[in-house]
């Protein structure tokens, strides 16, 4: 059909217009919202973004189609860019680590505070928190619609040359850290050799041997077979533990009616609950089948003693007195009585 062109531009004008002037509808939607992650399923994390796609879909009767990009591929696999690119709208949604989130927003390092959460008790505290909605504010603050929790989980650490037991056990390890600079100061403080490197480069540099070591949830380790790139020591020392936020570019949120902003928001919530459970199955004081597991393929699972762990925390401590000053000493005493009365 041709449309007379003026009629077609003022059209296309007021497409731009009407949903700022009120009551977003529903044929401004685009065909599809891209959703960034680093990993897919079956990781827990992917899982927990797959599951928001799907509920969107059956809930909104396909009006909102969403697809997953893993990988970072929409920046290219530089995760530490991935919250600016959704405040800029080249990604419309996200379901993002605080560690990879934390070079545009530093308070998310407070869960990078080496051994401040012990559990998941304190985790939760933290993110069910004030602590929690004080990150919200800030990611709304920054242009962003935050929605839910979800979770990567507590980082363990892996490596190919020998067991850790006490510091002096990482002593020159070549270790692949990741996003924030807080990681390079947590393991030169312990005396390893850290690189920063996106999990796009990681994986290579795990499979060749360029590195000795790395430090990721059990999950991560487990779906990509990390025993059999050689990751043959793990010590389960819970030193932090990074939850993964949902959260659409704001331009996209506003352009949804206030119906299935509610009917993201919920999946949201409902998928973060799911990907939670996910993320905890076999790691549980009740259930370590995850351990038994990775303990089956032959790997050497080091549980450390209360004195053990504290001598890591020992270590650690400038790092975490350093760091405080960049977080805030406000947020950071939050986050400390949180836990403390988890
Ligand atoms: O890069 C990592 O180590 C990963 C996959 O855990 C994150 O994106 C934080």
């Amino acid at each position: 059909m041709r449309i007379w062109k003026p009629i077609a531009v003022i059209a296309a004008a007021a497409a731009l217009v009407l949903p700022l002037a009120g009551g977003a509808s529903a044929q401004d939607y685009k065909d599809e919202y891209r959703v960034s992650t680093v990993v897919p399923p079956p990781f827990p994390w992917g899982i927990a973004a797959q599951r928001w796609a799907d509920l969107v879909a059956e809930r909104t009767d396909g009006r909102i189609v969403m697809k997953l990009y893993p990988g970072a591929q929409l920046v290219q696999g530089e995760q530490t860019r991935e919250f600016t690119a959704m405040r800029r709208g080249i990604i419309d949604m996200a379901v993002g680590s605080t560690i990879n989130w934390s070079p545009q927003i530093p308070e998310m390092n407070v869960f990078a505070l080496p051994f401040l959460m012990p559990d998941y008790a304190a985790l939760d505290a933290l993110t069910q928190g004030p602590v929690g909605e004080r990150i919200f504010e800030l990611i709304e603050e920054n242009g962003v619609v935050p929605l839910a929790w979800a979770e990567n989980g507590f980082r363990e650490v892996t490596n190919s040359q020998r067991a850790i037991r006490t510091p002096a056990d990482m002593e020159g390890l070549k270790m692949r850290v990741v996003g924030s600079p807080i990681f390079n100061d947590i393991f030169s403080a312990l005396g390893a050799n850290p690189t920063q490197m996106s999990w796009a480069d990681a994986q290579p540099a795990l499979t060749t041997g360029a590195v000795d070591g790395q430090e990721n949830p059990l999950t991560i380790y487990t779906v990509l077979k990390m025993h059999e790139l050689g990751q043959t020591n793990v010590t389960l020392w819970h030193y932090v533990a990074d939850p993964l936020i949902f959260a659409v570019n704001q331009e996209v949120w506003d352009s949804f009616t206030a119906e299935d902003q509610e009917i993201v928001r919920q999946a949201a919530l409902d998928a973060g609950a799911h990907g939670i459970e996910v993320a905890r199955k076999g790691l549980t004081d009740g259930d370590e089948s995850l351990i038994s597991e990775i303990e089956g393929y032959g790997v050497n699972v080091v549980r450390l003693s209360d004195e053990e762990r504290q001598a890591f925390v020992d270590a650690t401590r400038p790092v975490y007195e350093q760091w405080t000053q960049t977080i805030g000493a406000d947020l950071v005493k939050t986050a400390e009585e949180s836990v403390a009365n988890r």
